[in-house]
C-alpha cells in the first residue's frame, strides 16, 4: 500500500507526534481557550456544524445495477488502522468527499487514484460543515499532502479522522496547534494569535482590542515567558478547557 496515509504524519498520529517531539514541541493550543475566557464568543471551530448521515452507503450502483466496489478490502483495512473510523464510516467520508466534486472522484478508486486526485481547496471550503469557520483554509492547507489546501481522498479521510468523536483529546490538541500556528514555527506566536483573533472576530474588533486580548492570552498561557506558545504550553490549556472535545468534532 502506497498511500500516503500509511507513512506519514496524518492517519496515525501517535508516531507523528513523537516524531515532531523531538524537535521541542513547542506550538501553540491554549491561546483559544483563553481567549474564550475573555469573551465567549471568541470560540475556536465553532463553524463545525455536525453531519447527519440518514443511511450509511456501502457500495455504489452502476446504471446497470451491479454493484462497484469502491476500495480493495486491503484498502479498508489500512485506513481502518490509520484513522478512528471503522469501514463503513471510511465508506461514509468517501461519499462525502464524492459528492464535492463527482465529475472528478470516480465511484471506484483504483490504486493510486485515493492519494492523487485532488479535490480543489474552493470546492472543498464549500462543504456545509467547514464554509461557515473562519479558519477552513487553514484547516484545508494542514490536511493537505502539499500544504496548497488541495485534498486528495487520503487527505480529507485524515481530516474528517482528526475531527472525529473517536480521535483522543492528545491528537486533537495537536492539530488544533498546528491549525493555529499560521506560519508554520511550531509556535502559536503573537503573530499567529493575533491573525486568528481578527479571524475569529471577523475583523470586528479595533486592532488596539486585539492587541489586548494576545497580550491577555500570553500573559495567562505562556509559560516559559519567552512571548509565544509552545505545544506544550497549548496543551496545558486544552487539558484544562471542558468544552474542547465537543468543539474540534464534525459528525459522520
Ligand atoms: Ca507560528
Ligand atoms: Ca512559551
Amino acid at each position: 500500500m502506497n498511500g500516503r496515509v500509511l507513512d506519514t504524519r496524518s492517519l496515525c498520529p501517535l508516531p507523528t507526534l513523537s516524531r515532531h517531539t523531538l524537535i521541542p514541541i513547542v506550538a501553540y493550543s491554549q491561546c483559544f481557550v483563553a481567549v474564550a475566557a475573555t469573551g465567549s464568543f471568541y470560540r475556536p471551530f465553532t463553524g463545525f456544524l455536525p453531519i447527519f448521515f440518514t443511511a450509511s452507503v456501502i457500495f455504489f450502483f452502476d446504471g446497470m445495477g451491479n454493484k462497484v466496489v469502491t476500495f480493495t478490502e486491503q484498502q479498508l483495512e489500512d485506513y481502518q488502522d490509520c484513522t478512528f473510523f471503522t469501514r463503513k464510516e471510511i465508506l461514509r467520508v468517501f461519499k462525502r468527499f464524492r459528492e464535492v466534486n463527482p465529475a472528478l472522484v470516480p465511484k471506484r478508486m483504483t490504486e493510486n487514484q485515493p492519494h492523487t486526485i485532488v479535490v480543489p481547496l474552493e470546492e472543498i471550503e464549500k462543504l456545509p460543515e467547514l464554509k461557515e469557520n473562519p479558519f477552513k483554509r487553514r484547516i484545508c492547507q494542514v490536511f493537505s499532502h502539499d500544504g496548497s489546501g488541495n485534498l486528495t481522498f487520503e487527505d480529507f479521510l485524515d481530516m474528517m479522522s482528526v475531527f472525529s468523536e473517536a480521535a483522543p483529546r492528545d491528537v486533537k490538541a495537536w492539530y488544533a496547534f498546528r491549525i493555529y500556528d499560521l506560519d508554520d514555527d511550531m509556535y502559536i506566536g503573537r503573530d499567529d494569535l493575533l491573525e486568528a483573533t481578527r479571524l475569529l472576530t471577523k475583523g470586528e474588533l479595533h486592532p488596539q482590542e486585539r492587541e489586548e486580548i494576545v497580550a491577555s492570552v500570553l500573559d495567562e498561557a505562556d509559560v516559559d515567558g519567552d512571548g509565544r506558545l509552545s505545544f506544550m504550553d497549548f496543551e496545558h490549556v486544552v487539558v484544562r478547557a471542558p468544552d474542547f472535545l465537543s468543539t474540534f468534532h464534525i459528525r459522520v
